[in-house]
């Protein structure tokens, strides 16, 4: 368990002021409490950066990786709700899958003093630096969805998401079993997500651990379609017109596999015969493409993150204990189950 390391800014005053402040302090909470008394239950104006009883809200710093896919609109609709739902103030900022930007943000943060500091990193590297400032600041700083390579575990208090290796794995063995009586190649094309994100290097890590030692697999193809549906159709285009002899795609999330079955259908061939997929997140269109034979098997990787990240937002502010590291709980969806679970998808 990690303890909170944040420096605690001084609050001395000379003693004839504390107590002339003492006295107006009384003089003010009366004020408040009659002022609360009359106005209980009224709303604090939007914005105001007080709740409703007038006490100052917690101020939630985050910076998002962009817009990019089904999953991180789920992702945003999560943080903000829920930072709504814990009354605190929340300043986003959508970094548009531009590193800089994400820098640019937490730096604006750190000036405005916001009381926490959230963000999804876009890639794993690069961040020592700012971090390193908001450490001196002592604001303290929660990763969520995806983490960072650095030598210093100091310099963010927690981290709340997947373990996109074992996504990578869920999904390799899903092959593996797929195809365990194949005498011939098989010859797999992967839709790589952002280069240098934790998830595109975990989850190929994974699938590729897991399927590459069975010399019946053979990787035709790979490349970045860094996560969009757009992206991923164009690669996959081109995928297909130097490779004839596909017959697997995985791809390292639903919005570039859905991108991908396009492609497919626009070259005359059929997803879930001809090429069969393999895919993660777990969207909507996902589950529909299941059911349509289009996708075999979708390994779930849950945005819905929000509640847990305000949680420990509080515990932060409050500087009470948090774990390292708190791991989303998900699940592999074959097409057979999609029918039954499409109704009970939340993104
Ligand atoms: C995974 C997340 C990835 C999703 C993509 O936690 O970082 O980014 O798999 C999203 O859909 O773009």
């Amino acid at each position: 368990m990690m303890s909170l390391t944040t420096p605690t800014p001084s609050r001395h005053r000379h003693p004839r002021l504390r107590a002339r402040s003492a006295s107006a302090a009384v003089l003010a909470a009366t004020l408040c409490l009659s002022l609360a008394a009359c106005g209980a239950g009224k709303k604090a104006p939007a914005g105001s950066g007080t709740d409703a009883n007038g006490a100052k809200k917690l101020v939630f710093g985050f910076s998002q990786v962009g817009s990019e896919s089904g999953w991180r609109a789920a992702n945003t609709k999560s943080i903000q709700d829920a930072a709504k739902a814990a009354g605190f103030e929340l300043k986003f900022s959508d970094a548009q899958q531009k590193q800089e930007n994400q820098i640019a943000a937490i730096r604006t943060f750190i000036q405005q003093k916001v009381d926490v500091i959230g963000f999804s990193p876009v890639v794993v590297t690069g961040w020592d630096t700012v971090l390193k400032e908001a450490k001196a600041a002592g604001i303290p700083v929660i990763l969520t969805d995806r983490a960072i390579d650095t030598q210093d575990k100091t310099l963010y208090k927690t981290f709340i998401g997947s373990d996109f290796v074992k996504e990578g794995t869920a999904a390799g063995q899903w092959l593996v079993d797929a195809e365990k009586s194949a005498t011939g190649t098989v010859n797999i094309a992967e839709l790589e997500g952002t280069t240098g994100s934790a998830p595109a290097i975990d989850r190929k890590k994974g699938f590729e651990d897991m399927v590459l030692k069975d010399p019946r697999f053979k990787l035709v193809a790979d490349q970045t379609g860094d996560f969009t549906r757009a992206k991923g159709k164009e690669v996959m285009t081109a995928f297909l017109k130097a490779h004839k002899d596909i017959n697997i795609l995985f791809a390292h999330n639903d919005d570039m596999a859905m991108g991908a079955i396009q492609a497919i259908e626009e070259a005359g061939l059929k997803p879930g015969k001809d090429i069969r997929i393999v895919s993660i997140d777990g969207v909507k269109d996902a589950f529909q493409a299941m059911v349509d034979g289009k996708i075999e098997v979708v390994v779930e990787c849950n945005p819905l993150i929000g509640p847990q990240v305000m949680d420990l937002v509080r515990k932060l502010k409050d500087k009470a204990e948090v774990p390292a590291r708190v791991e989303s709980k998900e699940g592999v969806f074959t097409k057979d189950k999609a029918a039954a679970e499409l109704p009970n998808r939340q993104y």
